[in-house]
């Protein structure tokens, strides 16, 4: 291993390759579920040396099969199923793409821009807005995840209902493949039929096939204004009725619209008692609405105002504040983000990322909880999401007074086999957002059916025939 580490240094330089001091930023994962050990930190600049790095390493484990060497990409480490760090082995070289972090170029006349893997998330927002356009991919996490991360688990975040996941915001990539060569498949095209969608492939693949380098990404015209509303709703049907009444009044403009419960509200009260949280004593869930408006604000507040009177006729909503300015508008965002940071200060839970059709949602949870409480008597229910998209997280917390990891160490298991049963009955997904990393490989196993499980280990031993990439993460082979 001394001659690979020295062969790598030789290839990104000597500062660049991390064997010693402090790498638990790379080693441990962002909820601290699980702390490896790294052979090597790598930290190259340019694709060419992304290549070459991961050429040295196939070449090494071809000839030392038994070493178990392999790589685990990692961007910004926020990934919430352990995906980017590496195991107990001491095998495991971390490909840190943060230094990879170049706006290459932003075509304002095609509304795109094409990224390095690295380029944090909030950064290429800002870009974009440099240029009066809109990048729309945004997530809690948006000051430290990258581009490449995004790409590499599909993130969908807040504003998936109206723009679609990174996928969808994606139009080329380019990556270095598991034996080291770059396919340079960046293009700004919207209509490219020509064969098998390598793109769709890579995007979501959670670093088992390949390394995302660089990305084109779409862009958007930016609104003429944007407001938001928070709403008390009286029940999870009637936040159902008020998102079919959102999209008939503001078509696309409906950006943004997420549901809160009041446990998961609460724990922000709990734990963050500076920020002011609206209507949450009232009711069972709250509702976070956006409305984009390209012809002006007071358009835009008309338009709420109208939805909202109709809503209130209706009984779906019980009581609603519109945000006054920008500065209103983002303490409410800032609410809703501050759910996922709530959460680990209450105690590690039992995440679930998933995803019902929209109509089955509000039964979804009725019969869901009941069978949770039925199993654990008191166990508490962190329920909230994006639920224009028909994502619920749906964790899953001790019991008031628990110890957190006692209950994760007994219940985990069970809860997740009443929860992911519960979804498959109700036509659902296991994950929609967060992917499977290492903590959902088993549920992947059960859920998915055989066909498609084949097929999935056919693409990477096809792809990755050394299991070099990320081992260990979406599916055995
Ligand atoms: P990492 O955590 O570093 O990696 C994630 C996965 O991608 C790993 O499997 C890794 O191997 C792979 N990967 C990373 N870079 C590359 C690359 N260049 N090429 C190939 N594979 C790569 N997720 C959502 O979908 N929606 C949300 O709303 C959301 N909100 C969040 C809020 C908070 C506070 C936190 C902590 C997380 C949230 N997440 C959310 C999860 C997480 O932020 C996303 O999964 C994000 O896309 C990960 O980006 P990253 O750069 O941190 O990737
Ligand atoms: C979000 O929507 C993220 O905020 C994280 O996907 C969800 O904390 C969670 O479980
Ligand atoms: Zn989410």
């Amino acid at each position: 291993m001394n001659e690979l580490i020295e062969s790598l240094r030789h290839i990104v330089g000597v500062t660049h390759v991390r064997t010693d001091g402090d790498l638990s930023a790379w080693e441990q994962d962002w909820r601290k579920r699980s702390a490896g050990k790294a052979l090597a930190v790598l930290l190259p600049g340019s694709t060419d040396e992304v290549a070459q790095a991961v050429r040295t390493c196939a070449d090494f484990l071809n000839t030392n099969p038994g070493s178990g060497l392999s790589i685990v990409p990692q961007g910004g480490n926020t990934g919430l199923v352990v995906g980017s760090t590496p195991d107990n082995s001491g095998h495991q070289i971390v490909l840190s793409l943060q230094r990879m972090n170049k706006v290459r170029n932003l075509d304002a006349a095609n509304l795109t821009m094409t990224i390095e893997a690295g380029c944090i998330l909030q950064n290429l927002q800002q870009r974009a807005e440099d240029s009066n356009l809109l990048f729309p991919l945004s997530l809690g996490a948006k000051g430290t995840c990258t581009i490449g991360g995004n790409l590499g688990t599909n993130a969908g975040g807040t504003q998936v209902l109206r723009y679609g996941n990174a996928r969808e915001l994606c139009l080329g990539l380019e990556v270095v493949s598991a034996q080291g060569e770059v396919w340079h498949g960046l293009t700004g095209l919207r209509k490219d039929n020509t064969g098998y969608d390598l793109r769709d492939l890579f995007i979501g693949s959670e670093g088992t096939l390949g390394v995302i380098t660089a990305a084109t990404m779409k862009l958007y015209p930016r609104a003429a204004a944007q407001l938001t509303a928070w709403a008390a709703v009286p029940s999870l049907k009637a936040a159902v009725n008020l998102l079919g009444l959102a999209q008939r009044h503001l078509g696309a403009g409906l950006t943004g619209f997420e549901v809160m419960g009041q446990f998961a509200l609460s724990l922000v009260v709990k734990h963050f008692p500076q920020l002011r949280v609206p209507l949450h004593r009232e009711s069972p869930f709250c509702v976070l609405l956006e409305n984009s408006d390209h012809e002006s604000e007071a358009h835009a507040r008309t338009q709420f105002e109208q939805l909202l009177q109709a809503a209130f006729d209706q009984g779906s909503v019980t009581d609603a504040v519109v945000a006054e300015n920008l500065s209103q508008a983002r303490q409410l965002w800032h609410i809703r983000e501050s759910i996922t940071l709530a959460q680990p200060l209450e105690g590690l839970n039992i995440k679930h990322d998933i995803s019902i059709p929209v109509s089955g949602i509000p039964d979804f949870v009725r019969v869901t909880d009941a069978l949770l409480q039925q199993a654990i008597a008191g166990v508490r229910v962190v329920n909230f999401g994006h639920l224009g998209d028909g994502n619920l997280h749906y964790n899953v917390q001790a019991p008031e007074g628990v110890d957190a990891a006692a209950f994760l160490k007994q219940h985990e298991a069970q809860v997740n086999t009443i929860v992911f049963d519960s979804v498959q009955a109700f036509d659902g997904s296991i994950s929609a957002e967060h992917g499977i990393g290492s903590l959902k490989m088993e549920q992947l196993e059960k859920y998915k059916s055989a066909v498609a499980l084949q097929m999935m280990r056919a693409i990477k031993r096809a792809l990755d025939p050394q299991n070099l990439m990320n081992p260990g993460r979406i599916i055995r082979v």
